[in-house]
């Protein structure tokens, strides 16, 4: 017999995934569920990818959000947060197909492919990436379920940390190519450079962002498994996708990334 909690904890987990299908924007579940805390939100995140598998969308690695101070201020917590990354999140080309979204947003991201498992606790940045087998640029499209992007932190944990769509350079280098601390994007809008940022703007080390998904996951008796993609977290502020719009990430030793809306 399920109990009442996992039964509310299905049913937001079904909501979550309807406003998905429909584009249909939700209030924050924290208005109705106060005491929805991030422990219960990461099982509600956890019942949203177990029905993403159920219909043919595995897992395939996992992202870190809220990363930089400035984004952790905003939301009034300390700590980053984690998401799953489902195998129908791979944006395949560059035409972002906004009619099937809500109010997509793009950021530049560093993304690594993990050559080993990486299991917590006690994973060191060093740890983390000796781990790695791949380093590539990244954009991710984030759009949140919820109204105006207004949310409590439970909310957007139990909302997979707005997951929507991610696309990576082609080629990615390997770790000792590149120092992702200071590695720097630009990003254009429309050719235009809108942001600039360095890997620094993540934790002060994609690595160490890395690590705290590793640890972070254990909590929960999850791991970083080998053949993950792990995006490491927004470098600058989430552009919003306009129709025909072009967003460009020129980082400086990963290559280039752009998406488009249509
Ligand atoms: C939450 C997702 C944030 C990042 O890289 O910080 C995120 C949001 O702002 O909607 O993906
Ligand atoms: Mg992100």
């Amino acid at each position: 017999m399920p109990t009442a909690r996992t039964q509310r904890i299905d049913a937001a987990a079904r909501r979550l995934a309807d406003a998905e299908s429909q584009r249909a924007d939700l209030a924050r579940l924290t208005d109705q569920w106060e005491s929805l805390d991030t422990e219960t939100a990461y099982e509600v995140q956890a019942r949203g990818i177990a029905l993403r598998a159920a219909v043919g969308h595995p897992r395939i690695g996992i992202k870190l959000g809220l990363t930089s101070p400035a984004k952790q201020r905003q939301m009034s917590v300390d700590a980053p947060i984690v998401g799953v990354l489902t195998a129908d999140m791979r944006l395949a080309g560059q035409d972002v197909p906004l009619d099937t979204l809500i109010h997509a947003k793009a950021e530049p991201e560093i993304a690594f492919v993990l050559g080993r498992d990486l299991v917590g606790p006690g994973v060191t940045a060093e740890d983390a990436r000796a781990g790695v087998a791949r380093v590539h640029g990244a954009i991710e499209i984030i759009d949140s379920r919820f109204r105006d992007y207004l949310f409590r932190l439970p909310d957007v944990i139990a909302d997979n940390a707005s997951s929507a769509l991610f696309v990576l350079t082609t080629d990615g280098v390997a770790p000792d190519e590149v120092s992702v601390v200071s590695e720097t994007v630009d990003l254009l809008v429309d050719g235009e450079v809108v942001d600039s940022a360095t890997g620094a703007a993540v934790m002060g080390d994609p690595y160490a962002a890395l690590a705290f998904a590793a640890n972070d996951l254990a909590g929960r008796g999850d791991r970083l498994r080998a053949g993950d993609v792990v995006l490491s977290g927004g470098m600058t502020d989430a552009k919003t996708i306009a129709k025909d719009g072009r967003i460009e990430a020129r980082f400086a030793h990963l290559g280039t990334v752009a998406v488009r809306g249509v």
